[in-house]
């Protein structure tokens, strides 16, 4: 099935205003839920193709500062800007010595971050304009070519590492940490001691690439310009010093001319409209009242709400009714690319340091247990004698989506991480006796020492190849495109957006080839 470039371009050229008086019955030629990598890499394709784009986005537009300045709270301070409507935040990492001190009662508001909960997993997502990269880490790691080979068998993995995954690399302006700078910084101490226990137990570490400039960094440190990372900010948001995608891909979507945002706006229902689709859309303030329900209809729709955001959109589809033949394997392949966190007691002698910087650069590598550990800083402010880790392991565990009619949500089915645990422990364990160390159990909730009921990485839900063609296009429903993180299986074994945002790209580039 091909689409001529004539359909792509559509008829119309209507404006989308967000606000009251442009309710409903607007008709574009291409809409994009969300506004996270695969939604910004498929906004700026066919902005640039000259595709007239409708993005929609449930979050806010991050740049307006509030009466304290600042854009984004902190996260020793977290206010209502933090979470997505919650009352109280719910941060990864508790506190210390079994107090809650991280969290604090909070304003409901539509923050920049969200914990969507499910029996046995919490999964934390961005919400805003630019989706996850508001609220990363900024790692930006290309996949090892071997294990992209094995979850992505159908995709040519020449042209990704030739083409895709560097021009992502370019396009999300990813750079390295100077060695210099990490071995003198204050603020790598506890990185360093981490890899000096790490090497105790015979393994070696990695440096991991970002997208937070290393250049502003050491002008934070030199106390040149207003800290972030060097100020306890990143998963509230970065107000300065990250390349997030609204400064990047998204900016030069606007720039074309041809794509229009809208922030605020949820995709409640997707249904067919002729030839097209129509959704149902949800306007609201910052506070959450609604303020209009919008009818919006497309002839192509692009699906970058997220590994959760989109595989709800589709299985509440298919299971009301709306879009019937939408296939089976839909909801399946989900994982949380095996995260698992861990946290060790470091001896009085060896203090991690009061100074951490929020951006993490070094990984422990154990490749016989298929580990990749990224030492984590606790930017608490004071000693801890924590190391942190969030650890990516390598295993078939998967979870899986169903629709559930009562509450019109989709539930994942989770059984827990144990294969997960099993190769984490190994490593850690290790550490521990060449160190003479022990985990802590008072940092996760739960008093547990490997926490594996919460991750930063959900991938899969209309996997690639399974619910979608090879190049994300829904089986079954012509013009129907997944773009997002939905597309990977479950595993990655490195951090995913640059995966995710090659992945796009390379989708879009024959999307749109093949449409001219
Ligand atoms: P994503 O970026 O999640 O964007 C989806 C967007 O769609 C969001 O803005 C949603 O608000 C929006 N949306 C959802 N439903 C709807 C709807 N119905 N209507 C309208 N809009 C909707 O999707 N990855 C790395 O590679 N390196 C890291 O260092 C790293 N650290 C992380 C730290 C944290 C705290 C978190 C939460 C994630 C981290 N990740 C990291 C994961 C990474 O951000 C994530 O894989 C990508 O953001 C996923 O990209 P997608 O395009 O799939």
């Amino acid at each position: 099935m091909k689409i001529t470039r004539r359909a792509l371009l559509g008829a119309t050229a209507l404006s989308f205003l967000p606000s009251r008086a442009q309710a409903s019955g607007t008709h574009v030629p291409a809409v994009v839920v969300g506004s996270g990598y695969g939604a910004s890499v498929a906004a700026l394709r066919l902005g640039q193709a000259g595709v007239r784009t409708l993005v929609l986005e449930m979050g806010q537009r991050w740049d307006t500062p509030g009466p304290d300045g600042k854009v984004f709270c902190g996260m020793l301070n977290p206010d209502h800007r933090s979470m997505w409507f919650k009352d109280r935040t719910e941060a990864p990492v508790n506190g210390i010595l079994f107090l809650d001190l991280a969290n604090r009662p909070i304003r409901r508001h539509a923050g920049a971050l969200d914990r969507v909960n499910f029996p046995g997993m919490g999964v934390y997502v961005g919400r805003g304009v630019g989706g996850g990269s508001l609220v990363n880490g900024g790692m930006a790691v290309t996949p090892d070519r071997d294990y992209f080979t094995r979850q992505f068998p159908t995709v040519d993995a020449a042209e990704m590492y030739d083409r895709f995954f560097p021009l992502a690399t370019k396009m999300l302006r990813v750079n390295h940490i100077p060695g210099h700078y990490f071995e003198a910084s204050d603020y790598y101490r506890f990185a360093r001691l981490s890899r000096t226990a790490a090497a105790r137990a015979g393994f070696d570490t990695a440096f991991v690439p970002n997208v937070y400039s290393f250049d502003y960094m050491a002008r934070e440190e030199r106390g040149e310009v207003p800290k972030s990372a060097l100020g306890t900010e990143v998963i509230y948001g970065n107000n300065h010093g990250k390349f997030t995608l609204d400064q990047g891909y998204l900016a030069e979507a606007e720039r074309t001319g041809n794509v229009t945002i809208a922030p605020l706006h949820q995709v409640t229902r997707i249904t067919r409209e002729g030839a097209g689709y129509a959704l149902a859309v949800r306007e609201i303030t910052p506070d959450g009242e609604v303020v209009a329900e919008k009818h919006v209809t497309c002839d192509r729709l692009f699906l970058g709400a997220g590994s959760l955001g989109t595989t709800e959109l589709l299985l509440r589809a298919r299971d009301t009714g709306d879009l019937p033949d939408l296939p089976a394997e839909l909801g399946e392949g989900w994982g949380p690319n095996g995260n698992v966190m861990v946290a060790r007691n470091n001896h009085l002698l060896e203090p991690t340091g009061s100074r951490q910087s929020a951006i993490p650069t070094l990984a422990i590598t154990d490749p016989s247990r298929e580990v990749f550990a990224e030492v984590a800083p606790v930017p608490a402010g004071i000693e801890t004698y924590v190391s942190l880790y969030l650890a990516i392991t390598r295993n078939e565990e998967r979870g899986r989506f169903t629709y559930d009619p009562a509450t019109d949500r989709a539930v994942l089915q989770w059984g827990g991480a144990r294969a997960g645990i099993t190769a984490a422990s190994g490593t850690f364990d290790r550490i521990n006796d060449a160190n003479g160390t022990v985990y802590r159990y008072d940092v996760f909730g739960g008093g547990k020492a490997f926490a594996d009921d919460f991750c930063y990485h959900p991938l899969g839900g209309a996997v690639l190849g399974r619910a979608t063609d090879d190049h994300g296009r829904v089986k079954g429903y012509r013009g129907l495109y997944v773009t997002d993180g939905a597309l990977v299986p479950g595993s990655l074994g490195v951090n995913p957006f640059v995966t995710i945002t090659a992945l796009a790209e390379r989708n879009l580039a024959t999307i749109l080839h093949e449409g001219r």
